[in-house]
């Protein structure tokens, strides 16, 4: 049985390119032919695809599995937390409710009413939930998984579309294991669970499948990490990252991969910054386009969760405040984006030119011949590098902060 993260991807170490091999290509030809000007209508063809990628995913199961619970855990937030899916609410609603990632708009869980709820069968459950739209399903359950669920995956992956099973709550579990026994040994208690969900799937017609034993409450724990690799690599290329940009950073690996989408975008934001928006900025020799700098800056601060609400949420849960934590991170690239900043950005990255430059030549074959052309695309292109390197710094800084703060 082909459950989703069975397919074999997992191995797959490299990011997602935004372009095809032909793409690359044309890109190349572009510019031999007509230069800069000639290369960016492909590039802000790319830009807009990847701005308005959607990403839709169905979270099923019954009243109580931890669906809200869940959503608000892949979206960064907790139940008190504003825009946060409501919590241990009994449902009433029939229809799917989505909710929108908090800086990635286009990213949206949706909610599904339990099928148990509805009476339909399967097929007619999927069809009135409309599953075209989306993406992938997971399927919540916080004991066993039902006979309903094992034909509602059934009839997902009939529909050509991807499920994975996840069972919530295994902290709870694990805690009440723990206070009843004198030894106690949580792989092997995990091991048991895991395989209780995998014999009653296998009854109900689910040869082996891979179940996830996650707690929303602590995504750093247990098969959460798992699971959220397993998302991404089931995703094609653009929606993978897309997808990897609004994961919540649980670790300095997923702070990485996230610096690695990022920067595939630098050199596209680089080469479209070049022409009328570029002004001469004082203090620096090469002109430069502020809106695209700003604009980029404040994109990746969210993609980092470094954003105001972010750090705000964070503030909350530790016990400090916005202010404090700052203070503590001490990142210009935090506050306010004046042209002073970037002045000061851009003078750093003068020193570091030629290293970056081979990276470029290395990442993308087409860049070294474009940047040629031009000094403001090498200084847009190396503020952002630098940039994105001191934001992820700043990213990891918070993660070790955070520890211990769910
Ligand atoms: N300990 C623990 N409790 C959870 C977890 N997920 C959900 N809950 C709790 O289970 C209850 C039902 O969760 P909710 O997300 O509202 O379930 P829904 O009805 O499927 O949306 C709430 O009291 C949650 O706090 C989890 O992973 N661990
Ligand atoms: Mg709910």
């Amino acid at each position: 049985m082909e459950n989703a993260s069975s397919s074999q991807q997992a191995t797959q170490s490299e990011t997602p390119t935004f372009f095809t091999q032909e793409e690359l290509s044309k890109l190349k030809s572009d510019f031999e032919t007509g230069g800069v000007e000639n290369v960016k209508p492909l590039l802000d063809k790319k830009v807009k695809e990847l701005e308005n990628t959607e990403l839709n995913i169905a979270v099923t199961g019954e009243t109580g599995a931890g669906k809200s619970t869940f959503i608000n855990a892949m979206r960064g937030l907790r139940s008190e937390d504003e825009r946060a899916a409501a919590v241990g609410n009994t449902e009433t609603t029939k229809e799917p409710t989505g909710y929108p990632h908090p800086y990635l708009p286009n990213v949206r869980y949706w909610d599904l009413p339990g099928i148990g709820s509805t009476r339909f069968t399967a097929g007619s459950y999927l069809r009135k939930m409309k599953f075209k739209k989306y993406d992938f399903f997971v399927i919540v359950a916080a004991a066993r998984f039902t006979e309903n669920d094992a034909k509602l995956a059934t009839e997902i992956k009939r529909l050509g579309k991807k499920f994975y099973f996840v069972r919530s709550k295994i902290d709870a579990d694990l805690y009440s294991m723990r206070q009843q026994r004198k030894e106690f040994d949580e792989s092997a208690e995990m091991g048991k669970i895991r395989s209780d969900c995998v014999s009653g799937l296998g009854k109900a017609g689910i040869p082996n499948p891979t179940v996830f034993l996650i707690s929303s409450l602590n995504k750093k724990m247990y098969d959460f990490d798992r699971l959220l690799e397993a998302l991404a690599d089931d995703l094609p290329n653009i929606k993978e990252s897309v997808f990897t940009l609004a994961l919540p950073n649980l670790s300095v690996e997923i702070i990485r991969k996230k610096g690695e989408v990022l920067k595939k975008r630098i050199w596209m934001s680089a080469i479209l910054s070049g022409g009328v928006g570029a002004i001469p900025v004082p203090g620096l020799s090469a002109a430069c386009d502020m809106g695209i700098l700003i604009g980029a800056i404040i994109y990746f601060r969210e993609c980092l969760c470094l954003d105001d609400a972010a750090l705000r949420r964070l503030a909350e849960r530790t016990g400090t405040s916005v202010e404090e934590l700052k203070d503590t991170l001490k990142s210009s690239l935090l506050g306010e984006i004046t042209v002073k900043v970037i002045v000061k950005l851009s003078l750093g990255v003068v020193a570091i030119g030629v290293s970056a430059m081979e990276v470029a030549l290395y990442s993308v074959p087409v860049i070294g011949s474009v940047f040629g052309a031009g000094s403001s695309f090498l200084m847009t292109y190396m503020t952002l590098n630098n940039v994105l390197h001191l934001l992820m710094e700043t990213a990891e800084q918070v993660l070790a902060f955070a520890k211990g703060a769910h």
